[in-house]
């Protein structure tokens, strides 16, 4: 408790600094002596709060009404104790005075104004756990969720709903639940600007412009009450999301233009042409042991980030009344993770003397100072450098005036927002987080970023919460492995002799089956969770045992097969009788290894349909459906998709290689199904639905484009979609009209089709088999 009284202390010293700088504008940027705390003259008695308690601080600068849970301190949530021996009046955010404090119930603002629709029921606030419905209006379809529900928080769950009439070069933006809005025309450059209703901040973009692009420009405002903080869980997801994107830039599946080969190259390029800033907020307030959980709070982030592969420049830097840089972006070491989580690990608290008074406009500038420098440095690889700053502060800034000022001068510096053709937006995040009640909200919404559909500003309760969020970051990428990460980018210039084969895809897996007179065979398979391979079933006969099959991912020793489940329906001789040799419906298999794999940069997973790590990597929306991923991921059309195979480099290193190739799932898919007719055995089937069962993928052939065809030995391997620089496997290789490989030399021709196994058709199944795996099935 005394550590937490203590934060509340000088925070009331720096709320008197701040009176003092509005006073006295001309002095900004000087020191100002503060006033000190008037020491315990004010009165225990009198002041209570009703439904709830008072707590004091140490030296009776102070005190913090405290609610149970589901209510919240009405006016206010803390006091000073004056120099005259009074404490501080009760105004509520419309000014008014209250003699009484009291603990009012959480309740969530009720919309003060939706657009061509109706709602129900109409309340101005509403109870916790109540339910708001909307409807539109015929011609009007809605967008955003149709039921909310009220949060403990005061929040709505969902999204925003929107009945949009469509028509217009942007789509209708929405009224937030809770704010108003003007301007009602969504053609190109048109602006709307919103409110809230008073006594409630506006966090997000007041205003946001209709870009090129169809989309609005800033983030969807919100409107919250001075008592409301995120939860770990709202903020871990919504920093995660912020950051992947920040950590992969913008959707480079395309791969039209060329601009988006270059974009993918920044990403997770191991060279680093990333800089993450952490700057601490380390003044008196704060107290130590916020202090250490703030650093644990970063060293979780460096570890995150590290889990993406990312290898970027770190700068560290620690400010209250004066800024100290304790890691600059130009250190030798500054991309060695290890090295700078240990100068983190070796800041002491008692480095930043106990002034009251913090000066984020300083620290800033160091930072922009830390740019200039090692941009003299690399003159070149500057302007493909990405900057993440991420400020974290328990406090109102008070001297030094206002930051805005830098991130002004920052975003000039790195031609942010300057050509609107290519503003460089992606090149600059800012992301803020205030922890505790005396964060001020209007403020850090002021300084941080404010990105379409994402999440740059976060308050929350206490630094306990704030360090739970970044475990629960952490856990995310351990439990699902983060899925679909792959390395596409060229390696270096002159890699070092002996240099491990590169592993672009590290999910792929090589099944060897080992059978009586020395008789081999290869399949494909991937790895989908530490201990199953997902292959093809026709890799394998009935007879095979578990110990003549090996897997072999990466470069360590070839794993042991503890058992093969096979889909229950798969049976290549089904229709013997009908004439049909080889019947591959149902072809898939899941490998159950002996022991685990380890996951690292060069082992990983690839990511499954209908799992929350699919969501997640595409980034859609909660709640998700394996309807949603379908959508998404095999839309009616050519869509395109790839799969892997070996190669050798011309000097003999071993690759994996991309084979682009387009799914027909159009009008081009019953002429591809068609085609399987030209393959050994099957000329004599009566109807193509015999062999080729609505549960196959096809690909392969010359129209629109030549596609690369598979062989015998891809069987099992991986048919992937590259979507937002993930992968998520749609199919498994199962048979082809023609092994190109066995044909070598000899011209392609174009009924050369290839069939793959949807994974959308056994859902259950997977669900079924690899149900311990924890992979967040829908
Ligand atoms: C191919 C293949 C991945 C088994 C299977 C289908 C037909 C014809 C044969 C020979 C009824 N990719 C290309 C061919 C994969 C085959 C298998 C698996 C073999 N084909 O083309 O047999």
């Amino acid at each position: 408790m005394a550590l937490r009284t203590a934060t509340v202390h000088t925070d009331v010293g720096r709320a008197l600094i701040l009176h003092v700088c509005l006073l006295l504008p001309g002095l900004i940027g000087a020191a100002v002596a503060p006033e000190p705390p008037a020491a315990g003259k004010c009165p225990h008695e009198g002041i209570a709060i009703s439904g709830g308690s008072v707590l004091f601080h140490d030296d009776g600068s102070g005190l913090e009404y405290l609610c149970p849970a589901g209510y919240y301190p009405f006016p206010v949530q803390t006091r000073v104790c004056r120099g005259s021996g009074t404490w501080s009046p009760m105004r509520d955010q419309q000014g008014g005075l209250h003699r009484t404090a009291e603990c009012r119930l959480i309740r969530c603002p009720g919309p003060v104004d939706f657009e061509n629709g109706e709602y129900w029921p109409r309340a101005r606030a509403f109870n916790v756990s109540q339910v708001l419905t909307f409807q539109c209006y015929d011609g009007y379809t809605l967008r955003g969720s149709g039921t909310r529900t009220c949060l403990p928080s005061g929040k709505w769950d969902g999204q925003t709903a929107i009945c949009d009439g469509g028509a217009s070069h942007c789509r209708n933006p929405g009224i937030p639940i809770g704010t108003r809005k003007t301007g009602w025309q969504y053609r190109w450059e048109d602006s709307v600007t919103y409110r809230c209703a008073h006594g409630l901040t506006l966090q997000g973009s007041q205003k946001r412009t209709c870009m090129d692009d169809g989309s609005w420009s800033g983030t969807e405002p919100s409107c919250r009450g001075s008592y409301m903080y995120d939860t770990p869980d709202e903020v871990s997801s919504a920093f995660i999301s912020s950051l992947t994107e920040a950590l992969e830039g913008a959707d480079a599946a395309s791969g039209q233009n060329p601009g988006d080969q270059q974009k993918r190259r920044i990403l997770i390029d191991p060279a680093g042409s990333m800089n993450i800033y952490l700057v601490m907020d380390a003044s008196s307030s704060i107290g130590s042991h916020n202090f250490t959980g703030a650093k644990r709070c970063l060293n979780s982030l460096i570890e995150k980030v590290a889990s993406y592969g990312v290898k970027p420049r770190y700068g560290v830097l620690t400010y209250a009344t004066n800024t100290q840089i304790v890691v600059r972006t130009t250190d030798d070491r500054s991309s060695d993770a290890d090295w700078v989580s240990q100068q983190l690990e070796n800041i002491k608290y008692s480095d930043h003397k106990q002034v009251p008074g913090t000066n984020t406009y300083k620290a800033l500038m160091a930072v922009y100072n830390m740019m200039i420098s090692q941009e003299k440095q690399d003159p070149k690889g500057w302007n493909i450098t990405r900057h993440v700053i991420l400020l974290m502060t328990d406090g109102n800034y008070n001297m030094g005036g206002t930051p805005e000022r830098v991130i002004a001068d920052i975003r000039e510096f790195l031609n942010i927002g300057r050509n609107l053709r290519n503003p460089r937006e992606d090149y600059l995040d800012i992301y803020v987080f205030g922890i505790g009640p005396l964060v001020d909200q209007e403020k850090i919404n002021a300084l941080a970023s404010k990105k379409s559909g994402e999440t740059h500003v976060f308050k929350v309760k206490d630094m306990q919460d704030l360090e739970k969020t970044f475990h629960m970051m952490i856990d995310e990428s351990q439990t699902l492995g983060l899925c679909g990460v792959g390395w596409e980018f060229d390696p270096p210039e002159v890699s070092q002799p002996n240099s491990p084969p590169q592993r672009k895809y590290p999910w792929q897996a090589s099944i060897t089956i080992t059978r009586p007179p020395g008789m081999k065979e290869n399949c494909k398979g991937t790895v989908v969770s530490p201990y199953f391979i997902l292959t093809a079933a026709h890799c394998f006969n009935v007879d095979d045992e578990a110990r003549n099959i090996k897997v072999s991912v990466g470069e360590g020793r070839d794993s042991d097969t503890e058992h093969v489940h096979f889909h229950p329906e798969y049976d290549v001789n089904k229709k013997k009788g009908q004439g049909i040799s080889e019947f591959y419906d149902y072809d898939v298999a899941l490998i159950q290894l002996h022991k685990k794999l380890v996951f690292s940069p060069n082992v990983r997973p690839v990511c499954l349909p209908c799992t929350a790590g699919t969501t997640r990597a595409l980034r859609l929306p909660l709640p998700s459906t394996c309807r949603h991923h379908a959508a998404q991921l095999l839309p009616v059309g050519n869509v395109k998709a790839m799969f892997i195979t070996d190669g050798k480099t011309a000097s003999g290193k071993k690759v994996q290689n991309r084979n682009e190739v387009l799914i027909k799932n159009g009008e081009k898919k019953s002429g591809c199904e068609e085609d399987a007719r030209h393959a050994q055995g099957y000329e004599n089937i009566k109807q193509i639905s015999d062999v080729v069962t609505p549960n196959f993928l096809c690909t392969g052939g010359s129209d629109p484009v030549a596609d690369p065809n598979t062989c015998k030995g891809d069987s099992g391997g991986p048919l992937i979609i590259h979507q937002k620089s993930r992968f998520i496997q749609v199919g498994v290789i199962s048979w082809g009209v023609i092994d190109v490989c066995k044909e070598k030399g000899k011209p392609i021709p174009s009924f050369a089709r290839d069939f793959h196994f949807n994974l959308f058709s056994v859902i259950p199944w997977l669900k079924k088999i690899l149900k311990e795996e924890d992979l967040g099935f829908l």
